[in-house]
């Protein structure tokens, strides 16, 4: 199918070229699955790759929980990515002024050289994702950032007053891929759809086919209501990086996205 057709509006209004470039693999891939790879170890992110690459659309990161990371081994991990057509998302969570930011897309990590997504909060102003982006830029890359408009876990602090100014703010922003929603609650995330209108993305972690309470405060909600809600692409981890046969459910997850984005 092409992505035109499989995403509508969405499609048609897209600005930024990361926007149609996920949109293009989803439909490649047949799965609106971004993967949480929250594994510790450089061995078993390169297994799990290795396992659920042509399950999944995107390989979400957090490169500061790896006890044995080297760029060595990073630029490995990176090629594996692109091997199997994944976007890289570093779920970095940036919060400074823009100038701090843009300094910290590079550092050791050097996030600018490899990330295609990086998340950022809007608590500092909209100059950050200006940084952000002027950092992708000096390398002559692209990216696109998503800001969070909501958060998953239980007890948080981004209100309902906060998040409509997030996205005011992020919808006017070329620089902007677009939002992370909550997928615990698919009201929310109806709610957010709305206010965001149809141009920009909307991303939720918060996701599981075992809906629920998770560990720590994390909440779980249903893929496929996530998606009939409004939610572009469902961010899935310990649901795929600890199950038994994590292949197996990753083309789980895979199917139930798409038949959604389809229904939708
Ligand atoms: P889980 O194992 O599916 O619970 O992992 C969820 C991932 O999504 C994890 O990497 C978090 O850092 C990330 N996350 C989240 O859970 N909730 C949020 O609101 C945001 C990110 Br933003």
């Amino acid at each position: 199918m092409q992505a035109s057709e499989a995403w509508g509006e969405r499609w048609s209004n897209a600005v930024l070229p990361m926007a149609r470039r996920y949109m293009e693999v989803a439909c490649e891939k047949q799965s609106l699955v971004c993967l949480a790879a929250d594994r510790n170890t450089m061995a078993g992110l390169m297994d799990l790759i290795g396992e659920v690459g042509p399950y999944i659309a995107a390989l979400k990161t957090h490169v500061d929980l790896v006890d044995d990371w080297s760029l060595e081994k990073w630029t490995e991990l990176c090629n594996l990515a692109q091997e199997h057509n994944l976007l890289i998302f570093e779920d970095r969570k940036f919060a400074d002024i823009g100038k701090i930011s843009k300094a910290q897309m590079g550092g050791i990590y050097d996030i600018r050289s490899w990330s295609d997504i990086v998340t950022a909060h809007l608590i500092s102003g909209p100059d950050i994702v200006d940084g952000l982006q002027s950092a992708w830029q000096e390398k002559d890359r692209e990216g696109g950032v998503l800001l969070l408009a909501q958060m998953s876990s239980r007890g948080n602090l981004l209100t309902e007053e906060y998040s409509e100014n997030v996205v005011q703010v992020g919808v006017q922003s070329d620089g902007v891929l677009g939002f992370i929603g909550n997928g615990s609650r698919p009201e929310e995330l109806k709610t957010l759809r709305m206010r965001v209108g149809e141009q920009k993305m909307i991303w939720t972690p918060g996701v599981n086919l075992n809906v629920g309470d998770g560990e720590m405060g994390q909440r779980y909600g249903d893929p496929y209501e996530a998606v009939l809600a409004g939610s572009d692409c469902i961010i899935v981890g310990s649901g795929i990086h600890r199950a038994d046969n994590p292949a197996e459910v990753a083309k789980q997850y895979a199917q139930v996205s798409w038949k959604a984005l389809i229904n939708r």
